[in-house]
């Protein structure tokens, strides 16, 4: 076996990151429809977050925001004219495409891609499907950006393959690791990779205001082009999605041998349990972490987001670190659930809480603003080395984002000329910090 880590590559929070309760499904997104937002404080968060792994000695990089509002894409639906008055018509007349070009949603890293590492495919190199995205309009509009991304992130084709998008078509709707899981022995060993899904391609769903995301044939196809070993498709559990759980990563998390889930996370849960057991006999015994709906109902699962956390292996530590949200330790059932983790014998050894309210406001919390990638140590080296964080890169960023952001924004201020000229002036800096060229953004290459 050759050794191996797992990278956590999280998505910077852009300067538009705003309440503008653009996904159905997604509690607090909903919630907070029209409140103002803290994109300065977001992005200091998120940074925290992304320094705390790595003062815990874990490799992390950075995935660079996108170019928003999306004047290129407003171009293309028929607006012309200075990139001011593009922003200024689409307003005007399409506000829900206006609103859709501005999200900062990019963010939300575990939603950029489906990662199948090299232990896992056939020809040995580590695959990445960047996600369509289109249950959302205004999350569809990220893959092209976010397949330019991986390309930048990992360039090496004797390493990597960053695969095209799936067909934007909602027959293939896809939403990224967000709905995959690799459970193994070590990271560097064959694991076994659950990737579940929402819905079939040609089902009639129920509820519009709860969709399913994701289609069985598009987790399908990604298995397939990956050449994933040992893939199971699972079906999330209809109550899940209607109690909230758009993702599946809101009720479920998993690492190494550990799964830890929601008693609602798997439509069939005895048949999903068995076929990972099977799957795995012979590489390592999986520990399945349930928790009840008793002991935690559904909907303090959604609001806490317990399972949103981020479970880590920690260099020097046997057990695992759950990296739950704050909002974990404010909810009493949430808390106390995740307290019992630490204190059974089981393989979660402790818990830390962080800040990423800004973001959870939104629906996304510490494994969300996250995309995995196990990586051998050569493939580590392969990876852009401007974009991973240190104690320089964190310093520059702080100072960065400092200029740059404001730290208070109502969706009203989306359609602001001003916000423009500073995402564009903030985000040219940023490819000189992260050495991403001058040619990255669109808006650079006009
Ligand atoms: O797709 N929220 C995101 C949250 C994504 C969370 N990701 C994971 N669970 N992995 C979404 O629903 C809300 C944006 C707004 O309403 O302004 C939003 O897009």
């Amino acid at each position: 076996m050759t050794l191996a880590y797992e990278a956590n590559c999280d998505g910077l929070v852009g300067p538009t990151h705003s309440y503008a309760g653009l996904s159905p499904g997604n509690l607090a997104s909903a919630l907070n429809a029209g409140e103002a937002s803290d994109p300065r404080g977001a992005v200091l968060q998120g940074l925290a977050k992304m320094k705390r792994l790595v003062d815990l000695g874990l490799p992390q990089f950075v995935m660079p925001p996108h170019e928003r509002p999306y004047v290129g894409w407003l171009r293309g639906l028929g607006f012309g004219g200075s990139d001011a008055s593009v922003v200024e018509a689409a307003w005007k007349s399409a506000p829900s495409f206006a609103a859709a070009a501005s999200s900062a949603s990019s963010m939300w890293a575990a939603n950029a891609a489906t990662v199948t590492p090299s232990a896992d495919s056939t020809d040995g190199r580590v695959h990445f499907t960047p996600a369509n995205l289109v249950s959302n309009l205004h999350r569809s509009i990220e893959a092209t950006q976010t397949t330019r991304a991986l390309r930048a992130l990992f360039p090496d084709p004797t390493q990597f393959v960053v695969h095209d998008p799936l067909p934007a078509v909602a027959h293939l709707s896809d939403e990224g690791a967000a709905n995959h899981v690799r459970l193994c022995a070590e990271h560097g060993a064959p694991g076994v990779n659950l990737l579940v899904w929402g819905k079939d391609a040609f089902e009639h769903w129920p509820s519009a205001d709860f969709p399913a995301r994701q289609t069985e044939q598009a987790s399908a196809a990604i298995a397939r082009r990956h050449g994933a070993a040992r893939p199971i498709l699972a079906r999330q559990g209809k109550a899940a999605i209607l109690g909230g759980a758009f993702h599946n990563d809101v009720v479920c998390v998993g690492t190494r041998e550990a799964l830890l889930f929601h008693e609602t996370a798997f439509e069939d849960k005895a048949a999903t349990l068995e076929s990972i057991r099977r799957a795995a006999d012979g590489l390592f015994d999986p520990a399945f972490l349930e928790i009840s709906s008793a002991d935690l109902p559904l909907a303090d699962a959604v609001k806490s987001y317990l399972f949103n956390s981020q479970l880590l292996v920690v260099p020097g530590e046997d057990r695992l670190v759950l990296l739950a949200p704050s909002e974990t330790e404010a909810n009493p059932r949430a808390h106390e659930a995740a307290q019992a983790l630490a204190a059974s014998n089981g393989p979660i050894g402790r818990v830390e809480y962080v800040d990423v309210r800004q973001s959870m406001a939104n629906g996304g919390g510490p494994a969300c603003l996250r995309l995995r990638v196990v990586l051998t140590r050569e493939q580590l080296e392969a990876a852009n080395p401007a974009q991973r964080l240190d104690e320089g890169l964190h310093a520059a960023l702080t100072v960065w984002a400092s200029h740059w952001y404001r730290d208070r924004l109502l969706p009203a201020d989306l359609a602001d000329p001003a916000l423009l000229l500073e995402t564009q002036g903030a985000l040219d800096e940023l490819t000189s910090i992260l050495a991403l060229g001058s040619d990255f953004y669109d808006f650079q290459r006009d």
